[in-house]
């Protein structure tokens, strides 16, 4: 996947909508990111259908799977390991993933994944007000390492490193788990320092344009996202261009914004 990716996220109330922005703009940007919504409204073939237009361009399905994860002798078979294996062959990338329902949902979830072909994107956070809420409550790593082994799953945390709270839990459990990248908020710049003292893995960004509650322009904001995270990152943009009047011109524009964003690090 290209460095510093901007990916689409194609949320428009109806596949036919959801096709005509994608013929418009997929091949512009880096990427695209159908949501649940799409799926419910045209099944799994949604997927091998955008394959067609967009190439090899990752494709994120953003399920934000949260189930269970059980595993027996015949290996994973929660529901996370059956949405996973509904979901291989069908042409995604990557999956979206939450980290709350703990380590044995998580690590069915990667395990189901690696098979499926398809990589895991974790949630520590999320981008919305008011989400610091829950994810910003109190664990120690002694009650993650404890949980970890309670659940029988052997994982090593580095020993050097205090876990602060909910987010940085899910941090420390999808680096052992080895997830292939995260969901970092854009709307809170803080969170994702803090995410990059925790792993060098990519973090997917969403939150521009609307989501944004420091008054930045889109500019100021891609800037910031650039420089925080590095090239092992994207940036997903919703309503930014599909609710554009012109969204071809929108997603250059903002291929522009991040082509200047690499270079004012680069000089
Ligand atoms: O605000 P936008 O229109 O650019 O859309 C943002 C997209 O990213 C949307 O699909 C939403 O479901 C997704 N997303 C978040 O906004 C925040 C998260 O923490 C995770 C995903």
């Amino acid at each position: 996947m290209r460095e510093y990716a901007i990916i689409l996220a194609a949320d428009l109330p109806t596949p036919e909508d959801v096709f005509t922005v994608v013929r418009e703009v997929g091949t512009i940007v880096d990427g695209i990111k159908v949501g649940a919504a799409t799926l419910l409204q045209k099944g799994a073939r949604a997927i091998a259908e955008i394959r067609e237009i967009v190439g090899d361009r990752p494709i994120l399905i953003d399920l934000k799977i949260a189930d269970i994860g059980f595993y027996s002798s015949g290996g994973w078979d929660g529901t996370n390991a059956k949405i996973l294996h509904a979901l291989q062959g069908q042409g995604a990338s990557h999956v979206t993933v939450h980290g709350f329902p703990g380590p044995v949902s998580v690590a069915e979830a990667v395990a189901s994944a690696r098979d499926a072909g398809i990589g895991v994107l974790l949630l520590p956070l999320m981008s919305h007000a008011g989400a610091s809420l829950f994810f910003g409550s109190r664990v120690e790593i002694a009650t993650l390492a404890e949980q970890v082994f309670e659940a029988g799953l052997q994982l090593a945390f580095p020993a050097d490193r205090p876990c602060r709270d909910v987010t940085e839990a899910i941090l420390l459990m999808g680096e052992a788990l080895h997830v292939e990248g995260y969901v970092g908020p854009a709307t809170r710049p803080d969170d994702l320092r803090r995410y990059r003292t925790m792993t060098d893995k990519p973090i997917w960004c969403p939150g521009f344009g609307r989501q944004d509650r420091f008054g930045r322009s889109l500019e100021e904001q891609f800037k910031e996202w650039a420089a925080i995270v590095g090239p092992q990152s994207a940036a997903i943009v919703g309503s930014a261009i599909f609710k554009a009047d012109d969204p071809a011109g929108a997603a250059s524009a903002i291929m522009d914004m991040r082509d200047r964003a690499v270079k004012a690090i680069e000089s």
